[in-house]
């Protein structure tokens, strides 16, 4: 787990510099400081489990066996990336690795997600879909429908609510007046529970219980993990309107450096395995940057590869 959240902040990291060259196409949305949410909640589920990832969750993807270089061919729009350049940013899928892909729409992937799980229990599968959503979306008429069909029908459906304070500029005491959105759980009649997204091993241990659950047809789990967005919205965004006083709060919590101490405190990792760690990141992430670099855009039409697959082949 702590190599694929540092390989989450470094991607992170390196991604931030591709976009200040002018090299990323569209927007680039930082999980800076909520990685533990995305690596914790993906190795809780198993292979024939489906993951439905939304933009902050490209640690998600790493474990689920997307390599960086997937990830800087698709930020860089290049042909070779999982959309093959015709989508950017995390708006890709492979259902071999079991990852749905992102929808824009905030709270549209619950109710798909919820589909999965009802089609899995139609037809005696083992398989727990488990999604995310933001302190924002949660306020969208989809989350409510999609969670309210999985609690009645009790499927395998785990939602992650990563409470990061801010929806864009719009803080969630300006969102919401409950602000303890696990609560809606007890409205839909399903388990549900407040969390430190930035403890790594709390959010493993209760997304590895909710999704255990939700196997045995116990129904979906709704698990708030709070957290802070360390960046703006997307890198375009300063993010002035967010107190300094509350980053520097947040920054002491940081999950990787949790971890760390964690793994450094219970004799579980020496600095030196930390370092075969930390190279082994730099070697990889050096060479699939150079890779992406060096990658075609995809062809334009009418002979090219920018269309096909765009609508049915
Ligand atoms: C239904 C819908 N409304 C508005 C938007 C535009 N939009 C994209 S991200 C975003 C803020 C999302 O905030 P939150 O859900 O808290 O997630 P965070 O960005 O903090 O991770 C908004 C308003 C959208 N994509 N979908």
């Amino acid at each position: 787990m702590y190599y694929f959240l540092r390989l989450n902040r470094s991607v992170d990291e390196r991604l931030g510099n591709l976009y200040r060259q002018g090299k990323v196409v569209g927007g680039l949305y930082s999980s800076l400081g909520q990685e533990g949410i995305s690596v914790a909640t993906a190795y809780a589920l198993e292979k024939q489990d489906v993951l439905g990832p939304m933009i902050r969750n490209l640690g998600a993807t790493l474990v689920r066996g997307f390599k960086p270089r997937d990830l800087f061919c698709q930020y860089m729009a290049r042909s070779s990336g999982p959309s093959g350049g015709r989508d950017c940013n995390l708006h890709f899928g492979d259902l071999n690795r079991g990852v749905m892909a992102c929808i824009s729409m905030l709270g549209a992937l619950i109710p798909v997600m919820a589909g999965i799980a009802l089609s899995s229990t139609l037809r005696g599968e083992d398989r727990v879909a488990l999604t995310y959503i933001g302190d924002g979306g949660t306020r969208v008429g989809d989350f409510h429908e999609g969670l309210n069909f999985a609690a009645v029908k009790d499927l395998p459906l785990v939602v992650i609510v990563e409470n990061n304070q801010f929806a864009y500029s719009t803080p969630v005491t300006s969102q919401m007046k409950n602000t303890r959105i696990s609560d809606f759980a007890q409205a839909y009649g399903i388990f549900g529970t407040t969390i430190d997204g930035n403890d790594v091993l709390e959010v493993y241990n209760t997304t590895r219980a909710a999704v255990a659950r939700a196997r045995q047809g116990a129904g979906p789990a709704l698990i708030e993990c709070n957290t802070f967005r360390m960046r703006g919205h997307a890198e375009h965004d300063d993010a002035k309107y967010v107190p300094p006083e509350l980053l520097e709060f947040w920054k002491k919590k940081d999950p990787i450096l949790r971890f760390e101490r964690y793994l450094f405190n219970n004799g579980i990792m020496t600095q030196a395995e930390q370092q075969t760690i930390i190279d082994r990141i730099t070697r990889e992430l050096d060479a699939d940057v150079a890779f992406a670099e060096s990658s075609p855009l995809p062809v334009p039409a009418p002979c090219g590869t920018a269309l096909p697959g765009v609508y049915a082949d």
